[in-house]
């Protein structure tokens, strides 16, 4: 009985922290594989980042050791995403190179059986809309269709991709149909998604890492039965070696400084979930402008290393050196500071809130 592994979009690339971190992503998934006895291991498209990385001898044969563990009766069929094209010379041929165990789909569309199941695979393009009028024989078995592109009927959201200057390949809503496709094992957006139309389902798996900012939520590949030519239920499983993009959100005191079981809190998340990558996004008003610098990288050396990447976004955090630029702050300080209590005063605590509270509503203001 067919069980089909669906991932997509892995990234692969040959030097930098994300070299380690997209490999191990792969291994795991290759493990999944092995687990969980699938029969065809399907990688639609972008699994490296661009040409350079996928034309790198010492990263193809790291991928083909990585594939050695792989379970021999598990076909891995692959086509080209648009990442793969990405800085390839005119000259260049994907296909002039040896990817082992791998069928790699890289010139045009292919059709062919395997284990039980009947494959179209579409090498990625700009335009799909000559597919239409393509030949597709009459389906005899359970049916894929692989392809990497933008199908709006799966997905609605933006085309993240688009600016890039890349195509959005988007696929005609018709071809599934045209195809007779039983499940079309689809790449391109990075988050999962999947519909069902009759007997057709068009399915994103999304990347099974985070491959940049904002791409959040847990990573995963896909998992399904096939039996009597009908697909099972799929399955999604998180791999864990990816980690999360996460947003913490830190207050910044109007002194510069941090409360301080936010330390504590970042150090233990960052404990729980080492393959995580936090943006550390911070919010206020901050008097000491040396004090909050010196803060944010403190923080910052303590969780690198401990998590895959560390992250600052101060975009929210406003210094008093930029508002003291402002003619209503200027008064506003002018007028807090003649009503200051004295340091040791009960006071004081209450003071400084409404400050804070003041240059927060005049900063907003400034927007
Ligand atoms: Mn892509």
């Amino acid at each position: 009985m067919p069980i089909i592994l669906h991932t997509a979009d892995l990234h692969l690339k040959r030097a930098g922290e994300d070299h380690a971190y997209s490999l191990s992503v792969l291994k795991e998934i290759i493990s999944v594989a092995n687990v969980r006895l699938a029969t065809h291991f399907l990688i639609c498209g972008d699994m490296y980042d661009s040409f350079a990385d996928f034309s790198d001898n010492m990263l193809r044969e790291e991928v083909k050791a990585a594939f050695d563990s792989l379970n021999p009766d598990c076909s891995v069929i692959y086509i080209t995403g648009n990442h793969e094209l990405s800085g390839m010379g005119g000259r260049e041929r994907l296909s002039a190179y040896n990817t082992g165990r791998i069928k790699f789909i890289s010139d045009k569309m292919e059709a062919f059986t395997d284990g039980g199941i009947e494959f179209y695979t579409v090498p990625f393009r700009d335009n799909y809309m000559p597919l239409i009028s393509a030949y597709f024989a009459t389906k005899k078995k359970f049916r894929i269709l692989m392809m990497h592109g933008t199908d709006s009927t799966v997905y609605t959201g933006p085309d993240t991709e688009k600016e890039e200057g890349t195509g959005s390949a988007q696929i005609p809503d018709i071809l599934l149909s045209r195809v007779q496709a039983d499940y079309a094992a689809l790449g391109h957006i990075h988050e999962a998604r999947e519909s069902v139309r009759g007997n057709s389902i068009a399915a994103y798996c999304g990347s099974p890492r985070v491959w940049r900012k904002g791409e959040k939520g847990p990573r995963k590949v896909i998992l399904f039965e096939v039996n009597d030519n009908r697909p099972g239920p799929r399955e999604e499983i998180i791999i864990k070696s990816a980690g999360q993009y996460r947003e913490m959100q830190i207050p910044v005191n109007l002194d510069g400084n941090f409360s301080a079981d936010i330390k504590s809190m970042l150090m233990k998340a960052a404990e729980e979930s080492p393959h995580d990558w936090f943006e550390l996004v911070f919010r206020g008003v901050a008097e000491d402008s040396g004090y909050f610098e010196a803060g944010k990288a403190e923080l910052h050396s303590a969780l690198s290393g401990r998590i895959r990447r560390c992250t600052l976004n101060s975009l929210a955090v406003k210094t008093m050196s930029a508002l003291s630029d402002n003619p209503a702050a200027r008064v506003f300080l002018e007028a807090m500071e003649a009503r200051k209590p004295a340091a040791d005063s009960p006071e004081m605590e209450v003071w400084l809130q409404a400050r804070m509270i003041g240059l927060e509503a005049i900063n907003s203001g400034l927007k």
